[in-house]
Formats: C-alpha cells, structure tokens, sequence
C-alpha cells in the first residue's frame, strides 16, 4: 500500500495535498450543525460552539478536573505528563477510560452526535486528555498537525477524525489558548527527521520531532493568518486533525484547563503504525476500540 501521507523521511518538507474529505456527511436539515456551521468548518478546518452546557455541568466539570490533578496519585500513573524540569501535572490522558464523568462527556450527543455527522461513521475515541497547562508553569505545545502524529506513530490510515476540545477554564489571549492556522487542514506538511524511539516519552511534554519546518509554517501563516480559540469555561473548539496548532506558554497566575477528545470513524481504525513499526501505548492510541454508544440529555442529571 502505498503511503499518501508519508513523513519523516526524506532530507526537506514538502507541501502536498489532502487526499481525504473534510466532511464525510451531506449536510440536511436533521444534522446538528447549521448549514452554515459546517461550511465554516469546511473552509477554516475548526469551529467553536458556545453555550452548549448549562452553567451546572460546566461547574461540575470543573470541580471533576480539579479533584483529578489534586489527587493523581489515583490514576494509572502511565497517564499523567508532568512539565519538563518540572512536577506540575501537563496532561492526564485516558480520562475517559479513568474517569465516570469524562465517559459520559465523551459520548455525549452534543459532542459525538456531531462527530458522527461529520465524520459520517460511528465514532470511537482514539484518545482523550485533560491538558491543564497550569499557572506560571504551564509551557508551551509547538506547532503540529496531530494526523502527522497519528498517521506516522500510530497508524491512522485517513484524514476521518477531529478533536473536540471542551474548555475548563476561561481561556483568553494571556494564558496560553489553542492557536490554529485556519484553512492549513486542506494542506499536508511532511516533516523532515525521523522519529526517535518510544518517542512519546518526550513528545508529549516537548515535541520535537513531527513538527513543520519554519519555511512551511511562514507560509501557511502568512496565507491565512493565526486564529487564538478563546472563549469561556464551557465553550467548545472543535477542529480537524490535520489543521496546524500549536499553543503558547502560560505565565500568567490562571491556568488554562481543557479537556480533549479525538473521535475517530471506525472504519479509520488504526493499522501498524507507517513509520517506526513500535505500537504507542493503549492510553495515548486506544486500539482496543468500542464503536461509542452516544448518550442523550445533561450530564447531571
Ligand atoms: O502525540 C499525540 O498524540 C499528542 N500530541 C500533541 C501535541 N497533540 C495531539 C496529541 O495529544
Ligand atoms: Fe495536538
């Protein structure tokens, strides 16, 4: 089979086309975006959603993501990313294969219904993480196209999957939000470099492999320019999973708490990885999959 997104392997980067859809469903007036919400997200590769929880379950959200990192010592520690140089807790991931609460979350018809729409297929979760990037300490994550990884590391064969990421904290210009290059998801960046081994030990605090060279990314930049994905506790960023992001540093006193979940189709499972042929661990690239039972309703009731 001949590998369309090949990357980390040849001596320069080169810009090649997407071969997969953006969107995999036909718009109608039973789908849980606007015509006009789904246009934007085709064109610009992400969309946020306001005001999709009531104040209770945002509230309840919060304190869940607070009683986490204030006693991780009760999740599987494999799961728990602190900061380079440091102990402050960067990222639990599989929470919502640790966690009640963030189950429900993930299979929420809010959330998945819309991944199912998009993604015109049943979803399952690849991978999911709270990522806390904490006050003062929280550093930065370089640009990346997350599909790069995936398709590379973890043997995602397609462009069918997106990223749901629901704010925990007020995120705004000063702490650090998710920054995207809007319209980058329709262009594929191949990276130079090779992948070092178990290379998620190092990637996932810093990564510096499978990331776009500045030649690649002055270019896309200057085409479409950054977008920064601020918004309240409770909004919801949605965006696909070739777009190019990144995020800044936090050196503010006010943490910028998220919780992300990838959903990807399952007829997009995951196959042996195209690059290094060592599988990521379960928690980072969940191969086990369950097609997810989508849930109706709040997630307090
Ligand atoms: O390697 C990964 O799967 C993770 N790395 C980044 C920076 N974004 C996607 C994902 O969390
Ligand atoms: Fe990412």
């Amino acid at each position: 089979m001949v590998d369309i997104y090949r990357s980390r392997c040849g001596a320069t980067s080169e810009l090649r086309e997407r071969h997969d859809p953006i969107i995999y469903g036909r718009w109608n007036p039973q789908a849980p975006l606007t015509q006009r919400q789904v246009e934007f997200y085709e064109r610009n590769g992400y969309l946020i959603l306001k005001n999709v929880f009531i104040d209770d379950e945002v509230k309840r959200l919060q304190e869940e993501a607070q009683s986490l990192i204030a006693d991780p010592a009760a999740m599987n520690q494999d799961t728990i990313i602190t900061e380079s140089g440091g102990n402050e807790v960067r990222s639990i991931f599989a929470i919502h294969q640790q966690n009640t609460l963030f189950a429900r979350l993930a299979a929420d018809q809010r959330l998945a219904g819309i991944a199912r729409f998009l993604l015109d297929d049943i979803p399952y979760i690849h991978q999911s993480r709270l990522n806390y990037k904490p006050g003062f300490a929280g550093k930065e994550f370089y640009w990346h196209s997350d599909f790069e990884t995936w398709h590379v590391e973890d043997g995602m064969p397609q462009m069918r999957a997106l990223s749901m990421s629901v704010l925990l904290a007020d995120n705004n210009e000063n702490n650090g939000p998710l920054l995207l290059i809007p319209g980058s998801h329709a262009s594929y960046i191949t990276c130079v470099g090779e992948t070092p081994e178990e290379h998620y030990r190092t990637s996932l605090r810093k990564q510096e492999y499978g990331v776009p060279d500045c030649d690649s990314l002055r270019h896309l930049a200057s085409m479409h320019g950054i977008e920064a994905m601020t918004g309240e506790a409770g909004t919801v960023v949605m965006f696909d999973c070739n777009i190019m992001h990144g995020s800044n540093s936090n050196i503010t006193p006010f943490p910028r708490s998220n919780a992300f979940f990838v959903y990807n189709a399952c007829s997009n499972a995951l196959v042996e990885p195209f690059g290094p042929k060592t599988q990521r661990p379960a928690f980072v690239a969940d191969r086990s999959f369950e097609p997810l039972c989508i849930v109706d309703g709040t997630l307090t009731e």
